[in-house]
């Protein structure tokens, strides 16, 4: 019988070997995994339940909720606050800060998570997912919570990870000692690991992006793309283009198979002058796990896990994916900058 370690298995074994660990990650990843679960069961019989379309309501985003939605938000947020180690929790469909309630015991953990993303897929069968992003609280736990506990760096995350429901559900995480990849077996109704210690190969060979878009990008973006489409890139041939606007899946696909996911400037639309994606739900757990994997992030100035947040819905312009893939666009808007500052 092959060996088949389970998700909760596998970070009781990885917590024997942390000095100091108390149990408390396991059980917030504990709560985590039953919420995916529960939303894997919500996604697959929608089409057959009232689950589909629209509640109604418009998220802080400005963006029109819909049910699949809210109702991973509201699961996500019952059963993690019931985790007893989160002091705060934080949702890209909620305006604020969620405080775990006094009655209930607290920790020391902040989760930020986009409940469902790729909303645009939902009602027509495409894959979705879940991002989380785990922080540790920095202030005096005996003192009010500070935004600064919530507003942190990228590099501060101490875990991060994504749901992907897919033709099967993966669970793919990183805790800061390479990424794993865990797949449900419904028939048991468990994680089990079947992507041990994920690499992103160097070299990509697929761009994703939105490239109906491609009139309102700033100029380097533009230079970007024709890099990757000339036949006279790394490759010596135009890569493939793959895009398929969710973006856990669009990511999963590149780290496995190696390219670059791009949410460039959009210079047309008002909402988006630095991009669409969100800096602390979307943007940091995704660097977090390619970097871990080999891979690079940056919002073409920076390096995304060293950008300070200053607000909870920040959105960044955001590259990401295999080194060398990341690195070209790096030396296009590096070189344009110091064009501009002769
Ligand atoms: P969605 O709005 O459908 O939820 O951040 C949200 C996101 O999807 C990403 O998952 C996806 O990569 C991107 O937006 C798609 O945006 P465009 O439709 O503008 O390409």
């Amino acid at each position: 019988m092959p060996q088949q370690v389970t998700v909760t298995e596998h970070i009781l074994l990885h917590q024997k070997m942390v000095p100091g660990a108390t149990g408390q990650f396991t059980r917030l990843f504990n709560e985590l995994v039953l919420s995916a679960k529960i939303i894997t069961r919500a996604v697959t019989k929608a089409g057959l339940v009232d689950i589909l379309g629209f509640t109604g309501d418009v998220n802080i985003q400005g963006e029109e909720v819909k049910k699949l939605d809210d109702y991973a938000n509201r699961i996500l947020i019952h059963r993690l606050a019931r985790s007893g180690v989160l002091c705060a929790m934080a949702s890209e469909e909620n305006a604020d800060i969620i405080e775990v309630p006094e009655s209930l015991p607290r920790g020391d953990y902040i989760i930020i998570f986009d409940p469902l993303d790729g909303s645009s897929n939902i009602d027509v069968n495409v894959n979705i997912g879940t991002i989380f992003s785990i922080l540790k609280r920095k202030s005096d736990p005996q003192g009010p919570l500070m935004s600064s506990d919530v507003l942190q760096k990228g590099s501060e995350q101490v875990a991060a990870g994504y749901i992907l429901y897919g033709s099967s559900t993966m669970l793919v995480f990183t805790s800061g000692d390479g990424v794993h990849g865990f797949t449900l077996d419904p028939s048991v109704g468990e994680f089990l690991l079947s992507h041990p210690n994920i690499r992103i190969p160097e070299q990509g060979k697929i761009y994703s992006v939105n490239e109906g878009y491609e009139r309102y990008w700033d100029r380097d973006t533009k230079k970007a793309l024709d890099y990757f489409k000339s036949p006279k890139n790394a490759l010596h041939k135009p890569y493939s283009g793959r895009y398929i606007g969710s973006l856990v899946a669009d990511i999963h696909r590149n780290l496995l198979y190696g390219g670059i996911f791009m949410y460039p400037a959009d210079l047309r639309d008002p909402k988006k002058p630095t991009g669409k994606l969100r800096l602390t739900c979307e943007c940091n757990p995704m660097a977090f796990i390619v970097e871990q994997a080999g891979g690079l992030a940056t919002d073409g100035a920076n390096r995304i896990l060293d950008i300070e947040p200053d607000h909870l819905h920040q959105r960044v312009p955001f590259f990401c994916g295999s080194l060398n893939d990341v690195r070209v666009v790096q030396d296009i808007f590096n070189a344009e900058r110091r064009k501009k500052s002769r």
